[in-house]
């Protein structure tokens, strides 16, 4: 059949264009033997790949082997179909910023931020946050126009949202790096479902780590959500910009 001329179709590429070669890797509960490797041949024939070559198997603890497989995937996909939404984000500077606060909203935007219910990885929101910043750009904290608390790690939602509160803060920042049984999805809607029902939620609520993006933030009640990379002047953006839109200006 002809694809439809708006299609796009991409394969894997590996040697060459559209060869559909990829490189897998993966654990199997079996020590690691001439059987281990059969079995994990087979396994990936179950999942419809071919010129299966396993290269590397290695034990994994005393019951559990380690494959690092090569294989052709004969699968396509239609960029044409593909749509992911996205923050957008105004292209201001750090003067820019702080001169919008001060001349459009003329107060400091108070933010609170944490590593919220068992998670202990801070690095992640005191880029964002703290006066260092992340990659040459200034953290939140090195703006004269923010007020930033930053509660830090393993921060129970209910106190996060009371500080919130108490400080009448404009955005909630939380960062999840944990993922390990979706506990990051679970935590992040109970912090959502939690705000509703104190009647909080009309504050911006921004949710961040290696495995969020804007979608899966959105899926969870948040307003926006900011992967690998995000830059702090990109965050100052977007709560200056939502504010600004929030009081029709
Ligand atoms: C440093 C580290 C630790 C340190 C954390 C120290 C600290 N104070 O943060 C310590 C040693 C304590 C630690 C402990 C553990 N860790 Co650890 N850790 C890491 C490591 C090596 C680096 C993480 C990091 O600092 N990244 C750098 C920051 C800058 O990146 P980032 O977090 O992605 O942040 C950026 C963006 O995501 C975004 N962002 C992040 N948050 C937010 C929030 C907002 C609001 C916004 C806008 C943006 C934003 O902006 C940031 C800048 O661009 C990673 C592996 C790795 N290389 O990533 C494992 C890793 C995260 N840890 C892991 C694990 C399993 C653990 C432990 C469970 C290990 C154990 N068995 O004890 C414990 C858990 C402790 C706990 N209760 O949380 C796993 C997580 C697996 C998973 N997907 O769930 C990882 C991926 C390692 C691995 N490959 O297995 N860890």
């Amino acid at each position: 059949m002809t694809a439809p001329s708006s299609s796009h179709l991409v394969r894997a590429y590996g040697d060459r264009r559209d060869d559909g070669r990829i490189q897998l890797s993966f654990t199997l509960p079996v020590p690691a033997s001439a059987r281990a490797r059969e079995a994990a041949r087979r396994f990936c024939e179950a999942l419809g790949l071919r010129h299966i070559l396993v290269a590397t198997m290695e034990p994994a603890g005393r019951d559990f082997s380690f494959f690092v497989v090569y294989a052709s995937a004969e699968v396509a996909v239609d960029l044409s179909q593909v749509e992911v939404p996205e923050v957008t984000v105004p292209q201001w500077s750090f003067k820019e910023i702080n001169q919008l606060i001060r001349e459009r909203i003329g107060r400091k935007v108070v933010v609170v931020g944490a590593c919220t219910g068992s998670d202990a990885h801070t690095v992640g929101i005191d880029a964002i946050l703290n006066m260092k910043g992340y990659a040459g750009d200034k953290g939140l904290e090195a703006y004269p126009w923010f007020e930033v608390h930053n509660l830090g790690a393993q921060v129970d939602n209910a106190v996060l949202l009371a500080r919130a509160r108490e400080l009448s803060a404009d955005a909630v920042l939380v960062s999840q790096i944990i993922t390990q049984r979706d506990v990051h999805k679970d935590n992040s809607r109970a912090l959502i479902e939690l705000a509703r029902r104190q009647g909080q939620r009309k504050m911006l609520f921004l949710l961040g780590g290696p495995r969020i993006d804007h979608a899966l933030a959105r899926e969870l009640g948040f307003d926006a959500g900011f992967g690998p990379g995000t830059r702090p002047h990109q965050v100052a953006s977007y709560i200056v910009a939502q504010l600004l839109e929030r009081q029709g200006r």
